[in-house]
C-alpha cells in the first residue's frame, strides 16, 4: 500500500505539535518513552494502544521493561514518517 511521506513543512508543523515525541532522523521516526506505576499499568496501556493500532492498521515498534514502554512510530510502507504516525501519536497521547 502506498502511503504519502510527510512533506518537510507538514513534518515540522506536526512535530512541533507533539512536544513529547522525539524525532529520530536515522529512522525518520518519532519516539516516546512512557513510564507507569508498575507493570500492570504499563501492560494495560499497551493493550489500549494495540486496539488502536489494529483499528488503524498501523502498528508501533515498541518494547516494554516492567513499568516502561518505549514506542517508535514510522510508516514501513512509506519508508519513513507519514500522517498515519502523527495521527497515531496523537491518539496514543490521548490515552494517558
Ligand atoms: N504499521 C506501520 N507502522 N507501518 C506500515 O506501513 C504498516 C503498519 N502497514 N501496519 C500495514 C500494517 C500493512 O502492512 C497492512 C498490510 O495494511
Amino acid at each position: 500500500m502506498m502511503v504519502e511521506h510527510l512533506t518537510d513543512d507538514l513534518r515540522a508543523e506536526s512535530l512541533a505539535a507533539l512536544p513529547e515525541w522525539q524525532y529520530e532522523p536515522e529512522r525518520d521516526a518519532i519516539t516516546r518513552r512512557f513510564t507507569f506505576q508498575d507493570f500492570v499499568e504499563a501492560f494495560g496501556f499497551m493493550t489500549r494502544v494495540a486496539l488502536l493500532a489494529e483499528k488503524a492498521d498501523h502498528h508501533p515498534e515498541w518494547s516494554n521493561v516492567w513499568n516502561r514502554v518505549d514506542i517508535l512510530l514510522t510508516t514501513h510502507d512509506a519508508g519513513g514518517l507519514s500522517t498515519r504516525d502523527i495521527e497515531m501519536a496523537r491518539a496514543i497521547d490521548a490515552l494517558i
